[in-house]
This record gives C-alpha cells, sequence and structure tokens, in this order.
C-alpha cells in the first residue's frame, strides 16, 4: 500500500490517492467522514475550523461501497477556498491584484524561511506554508480512515488521545484502570481536550484558555494504542524493515511533531535494565505473552503481540499573535514575524492524526505480510498465521 496527498491550505481542494487496498473491502464516505470530524473538533482549535466541515467525496477505486483493488481517490474540498479564490488561483496569471497578503517575515519555527530558500519562493512565502500548513492532515486522515476500516476487518483497533497538554498530563496509572481499549475511546473522545478525565481535561482546558489570554500557543504529548497485531510484523533482518522505525517516521513526519518513543521510552531512561524488560510468559489459551509491555509492543522493530504504545511530542504552534524577532526576506530589516491565523494549540487533533499515521503504518505491514489482492483472502491467512503464532 502507498499514497500520496496534494493540495494547498487555501487552494481549491485536498487530495489522496492510495493504491494497494485489497479488491473487497466495505468502506463509505461516512466511515471517513466520521474520522474527519473527530479531527476537527478539539478544545483549542482556531477560526478556521468554524469555515470547514470536512467531507470526501470518493472519486475512484470503490462501487456501490465495496473496493475494487484499483487506485482509490479522496478528495476534499476547501470551504474556506472561496475567500481565497483569486490570491490562490491555480490558473490564472499573477497580477498586482492577486498578488496581495504576501508573507515576507518568516515565522520562526516554522517551514517559512528554509522553504522559501529551498524553493526560491522569495517573492512570496505563502508558496511555503500553504503546503507546509497541517491543513494537508485531513487527506492523511482520510486515508488512515481506510485504514483502520482493513485492520479492523482483522480485530486491530487503533486509537489516539492526549497524554499531556503544557505542563497538564493524565496521572501515570491513567490507563491501567480503564478495562478495554473501547473504554479509553469512549472517555476521551467524550472530552473536549481528549485527556483521560474530566478532571484533567478541565486543567487543560484552563491551560488553553489562559494561553489564548496570553496570545500564545501550547504543545503537548499524544498517545496511539493500537491492539490486536499479531507477532512478528515488521522485521528486524535490516533498519529498514524495522517497524516501530517507520511508525516513529510517520509520527515524526506529522506537523510541528518533534519526538516520538515507544512504550514509555522517555520514562525509563533513569531506569535499569530488570525494570524495563518484559519477562516472556507462556499459557495454553494464549501461546506466549508477555508480563508487563514496556517496549510498547515491540523487539527487534517486530510487533511482540502486545499492545502498541506509541507517544509523540507536539511543539507549541510557531504561528504567533504576539510574533518573535525575524527578518523581511526582501530587504534584510528586522521585523516582527508575520501574523497568521492560527490555533491556540492542535495537541487534539494531533491524537486524531498520529492514530490514523500508525494505522496507516500497521496496515502497510499487514498487506506486505499477507495477501493483498482480496480482503476475505487476506482475512484467511492472517487466521492461519494466528494459530501458527499461538501453536509455538
Ligand atoms: C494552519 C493554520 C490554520 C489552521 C490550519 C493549519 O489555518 P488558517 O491559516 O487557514 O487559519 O487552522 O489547519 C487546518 C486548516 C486544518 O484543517 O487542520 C497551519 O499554518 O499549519
Amino acid at each position: 500500500m502507498q499514497y500520496m496527498t496534494a493540495g494547498e491550505s487555501h487552494g481549491p481542494e485536498e487530495v489522496a490517492i492510495i493504491e494497494g487496498i485489497p479488491a473487497g473491502l466495505a468502506i463509505s464516505s461516512a466511515d471517513i467522514n466520521q474520522e474527519l470530524a473527530r479531527r476537527q473538533h478539539g478544545y483549542g482549535r482556531g477560526e478556521r475550523q468554524k469555515i470547514e466541515t470536512d467531507t470526501v467525496s470518493i472519486l475512484t477505486g470503490v462501487r456501490h461501497q465495496v473496493t475494487l483493488g484499483s487506485p482509490i481517490t479522496l478528495n476534499v474540498h476547501n470551504d474556506d477556498h472561496n475567500n481565497w479564490a483569486a490570491i490562490m488561483a491555480p490558473d490564472e496569471p499573477a497580477t498586482p491584484e492577486n498578488s496581495v497578503r504576501k508573507v515576507m517575515r518568516p515565522r520562526p519555527g516554522h517551514a517559512d524561511l528554509v522553504g522559501g530558500i529551498k524553493y526560491r519562493h522569495q517573492a512570496d512565502l505563502r508558496n511555503v506554508l500553504e503546503r507546509s500548513s497541517a491543513r494537508e492532515t485531513v487527506m492523511r486522515v482520510a486515508v488512515g480512515a481506510v485504514a483502520k476500516k482493513l485492520l479492523a476487518e482483522i480485530g486491530v483497533d487503533v486509537h489516539g488521545f492526549v497524554q499531556q497538554l503544557g505542563p497538564v498530563k493524565n496521572a501515570a496509572d491513567a490507563l491501567t484502570s480503564f478495562q478495554d481499549l473501547a473504554a479509553v475511546r469512549a472517555m476521551s473522545e467524550s472530552l473536549p481536550t481528549r485527556a483521560l478525565s474530566a478532571e484533567v481535561d478541565q486543567q487543560m482546558q484552563a491551560v488553553i484558555d489562559e494561553t489564548k489570554r496570553q496570545r500564545d500557543t501550547v504543545g503537548g504529548m499524544v498517545q496511539v494504542i493500537a491492539t490486536g497485531m499479531p507477532a512478528g510484523l515488521g522485521s528486524y533482518v535490516s533498519a529498514d524493515t524495522k517497524l516501530d522505525a517507520k511508525i516513529a517516521r510517520a509520527i515524526v513526519g506529522i506537523n510541528a511533531f518533534k519526538a516520538v518513543d515507544f512504550g514509555a521510552a522517555f520514562d525509563h531512561v533513569q531506569l535499569f535494565g530488570s525494570e524495563v524488560m518484559d519477562e516472556i510468559l507462556w499459557s495454553e489459551a494464549q501461546g506466549f505473552y508477555r508480563a508487563t509491555d514496556n517496549m510498547g509492543g515491540f523487539e527487534g522493530g517486530m510487533t511482540t503481540g502486545e499492545m502498541i504504545i506509541v507517544r509523540g511530542v507536539v511543539k507549541p504552534i510557531p504561528t504567533l499573535y504576539q510574533p518573535m524577532r525575524s527578518v523581511d526576506i526582501d530587504n534584510h530589516t528586522e521585523h516582527k514575524a508575520s501574523i497568521e491565523r492560527s490555533d491556540t494549540t492542535a495537541v487534539t487533533a494531533a491524537a486524531v492524526i498520529a492514530e490514523h499515521m500508525v494505522a496507516i503504518e500497521l496496515a502497510k505491514a499487514v498487506l506486505d505480510k499477507f495477501d493483498s489482492d482480496n480482503i476475505e483472502r487476506l482475512k484467511e491467512q492472517v487466521t492461519i498465521y494466528r494459530q501458527e503464532v499461538q501453536a509455538f
């Protein structure tokens, strides 16, 4: 499975093409729209989300709500394009009238400056920010929604929530108080910040409110959990076959993500090996399993069969209403950076995006290992493989 997205934040459309989804998978725009709505909702988002109601059109690769095995094209319209139609017109020559709202003072922490240098966008850094905008993540979630449908067929469930926002975090043992991933989902999706308790949610909201009052931005940490993956996906044999490495790349590839760990590895820095390794146990019913899951579901770049636990650190959004020092790219004089419309935080949306990026990498690994022509044949193969794993 591979995919590509295209689209500018205020351009007419966002598009994705996915290749390699098996034939026979049930999928409808309603399935995808449900996930797109989750990405849009979350405490701390800005005015743009009031303009957009992200809904997908399925243009190719699906017939009567079932995949054909051919490339799937997905399309989401940018409603805000109406306000930018002349400035972002793809097929009109540039004129003084449509070359306005230029960005000449790059924002520290954003792609503006280096993107401008790299692509020679000396006349207007808008040419960088339109694509580097996190608007593009709408299509990654759309692709991830298809991946999640595929994973559900083989009993794999994936969910993302907010672990920390600024200084406020879930209690250390918050996760253990939930019975299963469905209960984690029910709680975090019921709260505007996607925290794991109403108390922490209130504290996070207070931090966001205060940050907004200060005209600043705030980052955080999201966590994604996946259950039901069989042991042995990915491989230890080469660096680029390790599935945890692929997930790490996918997470850091999300706008504003600066770090990733598995099984709370950041917290293990000061611990000894005897405190961190997951002891191996066996039972007739389960086959091999682990006493703990400090490795976050990976050993040697392969799934262990335990829960996959991934965390990602999201930096505060670089667009500040009280801008920092920058330099005008036209005359090289010092100025405050450009002010663009922004969110106070996007951590609540980032949890959903990270969930979908993990789903995409897990689906790719499943399709690499098993039949990718037809979903029923894939399911048959997964069942046989699970039996072999259990009997080892
Ligand atoms: C973004 C800036 C804001 C965000 C946008 C990402 O957009 P605008 O410049 O139109 O106000 O709202 O996110 C989305 C549009 C979205 O759908 O998530 C940025 O600079 O990255």
